[in-house]
């Protein structure tokens, strides 16, 4: 068989120069074929990559375990490789490309020999669409394979489209010996590229996904005008049937995948509101001839942590991960089913942990910590198309109007639960200052404010005071631009105890937002922005004192004078560089919290 069969003669040339390099024994071009994956799939249980589950309960299922410390994003081994390290910009890892590819170089050389290269021709969004981006990934990593045949449209289709010349990232992985010490994740937005050495971990090696969708593609969109950002899109489909969709951004661990598909709660469902989920992690969003924008899901699957996943956080999901689904560094249940910390029913009594040990519930280490049978960041790999309220439009090639970009954080204080900026100058402001406070669940002090741009920080594959620049270019180009809104679903008593009881009682919040979108109920206006009327947010069945929802809209000057102290040292990071515009609304921002 032909180990290059393509005209396209980049495409052939830089396969073979990888081929050389990785010195692999075999090559496979994946095709997308049911046939093909099968194959995969039965060489990866014979293999033990794979674990078969139960396929009564979980057809088409499977159990992969990762390397004990390759469980993660290794933030500290990714980096930006841009001729001037002014690109990279201070919020970024920077290399020069030269020094990155001489030492990745020396890592990938031979790294598969005995092993096969397998060619991933993969789309990100629907083929052909204006939207759409095209990736090569070549792997010796056959869970990689599995894993982007589900995230992405891989196989035939792309081929052709490469057939016809089209330019493409270039992304090359190698697990390598999977040691950490020589694990690099490199990004060359310069040449559009992306080489990935050292792991197994899905943030680091499915490379359509954090790699090309929001780095690189984050600096694509800067030269292109157009938007690449990490926020679910859904639709709200009101009682008379007409349907907004939103864009939302929140930094990891705030709920964002358990948003994007929760149903509503009773009272809204009685009124006829509905939801439809176009995408849980990634928009890409450019400007239409209409002058208002509009955006698409590139991925076609979710890639979602599982602990704390349950009929009660998203029943959809429970749902959708009911099939053709991979499983990463869950617990094995005797009964070849799996389970994971706050998963629905019973503690199982025994099972394999996420590591292959024998584990039981109670358990604890040599320093008395308990043993966790899944890791808190295990994993499901599965099909969009699976979900039950998943957009009818995941390909459509003009993707869905965005009427609403909502912007959260965790925030135990400050924040309110909702509110609109004034415009969007003022709304690439509250974006650009977006912060989450730690929780027991991080390490470094407890409550200490992290910011986290447009939940951006760890994806912006460029310098992030060029991207609020892009940000604000983007509103001066449309003529209808979506309003932009802040929620903080996490304001807590002082007790500690939460305001909002959160997940699917967020629709309620949401129902406001598409309200004012539509210009059906008025607004308080406060020095950060409008607030609503307290009687604007439908409470039917809810509950809730009325004190409650006065003090999850309380706005505190002296919290918020303070909050600017922060937001100055933040700002000061990008020197020179800020754009005017943030330090204007800083300004006026001060001036009303004083006035
Ligand atoms: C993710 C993340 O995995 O944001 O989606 O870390
Ligand atoms: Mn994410």
């Amino acid at each position: 068989m032909d180990k290059f069969p393509t005209h396209n003669k980049k495409l052939a040339d830089w396969v073979k120069r990888m081929y050389r390099l990785c010195q692999p024994d075999d090559i496979v071009w994946i095709d997308g074929s049911e046939d093909q994956k099968k194959k995969l799939q039965d060489e990866c249980l014979a293999q033990g990559e794979l674990i078969l589950l139960n396929q009564q309960k979980l057809p088409g299922c499977f159990l992969h375990r990762t390397s004990p410390d390759d469980v993660a994003r290794t933030e500290h081994l990714t980096y930006i490789c841009t001729r001037k390290k002014r690109d990279a910009g201070p919020t970024n890892n920077w290399m020069s490309p030269q020094a990155a590819y001489r030492k990745a170089r020396s890592f990938f050389k031979g790294a598969m020999k005995g092993r096969t290269m397998y060619v991933i021709p993969f789309s990100m969004g629907p083929v052909g669409s204006p939207f759409s981006k095209i990736g090569v990934e070549l792997t010796d990593s056959k869970y990689v394979v599995l894993n982007m045949l589900i995230m992405t449209r891989a196989g035939a289709a792309v081929l052709d489209q490469l057939e016809k010349g089209v330019d493409f990232t270039r992304c090359l992985h190698s697990k390598a010996e999977l040691d950490i010490n020589k694990r690099l994740i490199l990004h060359f937005p310069e040449d559009n590229t992306i080489w990935s050495v050292g792991s197994g971990y899905g943030g680091n090696v499915l490379l359509g996904k954090k790699c090309l969708s929001l780095r690189i593609a984050s600096s694509m969109g800067r030269k292109e005008n157009w938007l690449a950002e990490h926020m679910l899109i859904m639709g709200i489909e009101e009682p008379n049937g007409h349907i907004e969709y939103i864009a939302a951004a929140f930094p990891s661990a705030c709920g964002k995948t358990n948003l994007a598909m929760l149903p509503p709660p009773e009272g809204l469902k009685r009124k006829g509101y509905r939801i439809w989920t176009v995408g849980d992690d990634i928009a890409w969003m450019r400007i239409d001839s209409d002058g208002s924008l509009w955006a698409v899901n590139p991925e076609t699957g979710f890639f979602g942590v599982a602990p704390g996943t349950n009929s009660h956080s998203n029943p959809n999901m429970v749902e959708t991960i009911k099939k053709n689904t991979i499983y990463t560094n869950v617990l094995l249940k005797p009964d070849g089913t799996v389970w994971w910390e706050g998963a629905d029913g019973d503690v199982p009594a025994s099972g394999i942990d996420w590591m292959g040990r024998p584990w039981k519930p109670g358990m604890r280490d040599a320093q008395g910590k308990p043993v966790f049978g899944a890791h808190p960041n295990s994993r499901f790999t599965t099909p969009i198309t699976q979900c039950p309220s998943a957009t009818f439009r995941l390909e459509q090639h003009h993707g869905v109007p965005i009427s609403a970009i909502v912007f959260g954080g965790r925030r135990q204080h400050l924040a309110p639960l909702v509110y609109e900026t004034f415009n969007w100058q003022h709304g690439v402001f509250v974006g650009a200052t977006m912060a989450s406070e730690r929780t027991a669940a991080q390490v470094g002090a407890l409550g200490e404010v992290r910011r986290d741009p447009m939940a951006m920080l760890p994806f912006c594959g460029y310098n992030m005071a060029d991207y609020f620049g892009h940000w604000l270019d983007m509103g001066k180009r449309m003529n209808k631009a979506p309003k932009i809104f802040h929620v903080n679903w996490f304001k807590t008593e002082a007790s500690g105890k939460f305001l909002w009881p959160g997940y699917r009682e967020n629709l309620r919040v949401l129902e406001w937002i598409i309200d004012r979108c539509n210009n059906k109920v008025g607004a308080r206006q406060t020095p950060i922005g409008y607030v609503p009327y307290p009687g604007d947010i439908d409470m039917t069945g809810l509950g809730l004192p009325e004190r409650t929802m006065e003090k999850l809209l309380e706005i505190d000057r002296e919290e918020w004078l303070e909050e600017l102290k922060s937001i100055k040292r933040f700002f000061k990071r990008f020197k020179k560089d800020l754009p005017v515009a943030l330090e204007q609304e800083y300004s006026a921002l001060t001036g009303r919290l004083r006035s």
